[in-house]
């Protein structure tokens, strides 16, 4: 091998401050180093101090802890192995640093170690426990449903008196689910009532509404009393319930022809099923057409909507 290919094998040179600088001294070095660290301030030593230990039973021979969002909200949970037990204890974490109480979750034969990972790639942290016989690993599956979020609130609508209002509401989480739609009584009870299918009457007893899907996603809801009113619905599945925002229902008693506004011919529609005497024009809904349905209906036609 000639000097030149030994050169061109050669290891590359380190790089140091002092190659870069030859003919200062290491000691001078050393030196300016010091300066540069007495220059740069002192970290606060803050103390180490932690809050007073709290206990939390789980089973005999708890051998391993492990940390995970088990039951899909936000607190991180804890997973006890219990040896003991042959099981796994659950322990849901609270908002503030606390945990409740264990639930025995997971059974498997003298289980000592956990590990935590989504196995089925379905965002649910899952365990695997090692059993200390050395044989085998139990794999658990979470199955934790998803609590529920609305995700599209019902809106507000108005319509003719006798026109049909939708009501709509859709939720993410876990199906099944059960939906029940309530109104609120117009009057001083703020009270909410659940609506049935069919007719619901007022606290006393004046048929209000008519409603269609009353249990469902969507109710369509006729007033029956010129009124509206205000509702909302509560949906429910294995974690509990979600309301939805408030709705309000406005009848728009001047659009008598129910064509979406209000001008000259709902006057001249009253007008032809007042002198008709077609019970449409009832407008105090007592029963019978006279004078005191007309002078209801003039101030709410010049109102309008
Ligand atoms: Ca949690
Ligand atoms: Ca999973
Ligand atoms: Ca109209
Ligand atoms: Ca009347």
């Amino acid at each position: 091998m000639t000097t030149k290919d030994q050169s061109m094998t050669r290891a590359p040179k380190l790089m140091t401050f002092a190659s870069m600088f030859p003919k200062i001294k290491a000691s001078r070095w050393i030196a300016a180093l010091g300066l540069l660290a007495t220059a740069m301030p002192a970290l606060a030593q803050c103390p180490i101090t932690f809050s007073p230990a709290a206990s939390y039973f789980t089973g005999n021979n708890p051998t391993s802890v492990a940390v995970g969002y088990f039951n899909n909200d936000e607190p991180l949970d804890l997973a006890v192995t219990n040896a003991d037990f042959d099981n796994v204890s659950i322990l849901r974490g609270n908002a503030n640093g606390t945990f409740q109480a264990a639930v025995n979750n997971v059974a498997g034969s003298q289980l000592f170690s956990l590990v935590v990972g989504d196995f089925n790639a379905d965002r649910r942290p899952d365990l695997i426990g090692v059993a200390s016989n050395f044989t085998d690993v139990t794999v658990a599956l979470n199955t934790t449903p998803y609590p529920l979020v609305v995700v599209r609130q019902p809106s507000s609508v108005s319509i003719c008196s006798s026109g049909t209002a939708p009501f709509s509401v859709a939720v993410s989480g876990t199906f099944p689910v059960t939906n029940q739609w309530q109104w609120q009584p117009a009057g001083p009870s703020t009270a909410w009532a659940a609506l049935s299918n069919g007719i619901n009457k007022n606290t006393l007893g004046t048929p209000t509404f008519n409603v269609s899907g009353a249990t469902t996603p969507s109710m369509n809801i006729t007033s029956l009393s010129g009124l509206g009113g205000n509702f909302r619905c509560i949906v429910t599945n294995a974690c509990g319930s979600v309301t939805s925002n408030e709705a309000t229902l406005t009848i728009c008693a001047a659009d008598f022809n129910c064509n979406g506004f209000v001008n000259g011919d709902d006057f001249d529609s009253y007008i032809a099923a007042f002198v008709s005497g077609d019970l449409s024009s009832d407008f105090n809904r007592d029963g019978f057409v006279n004078g005191d349905d007309f002078d209801a209906f003039v101030p709410v036609f010049e109102l309008g909507c």
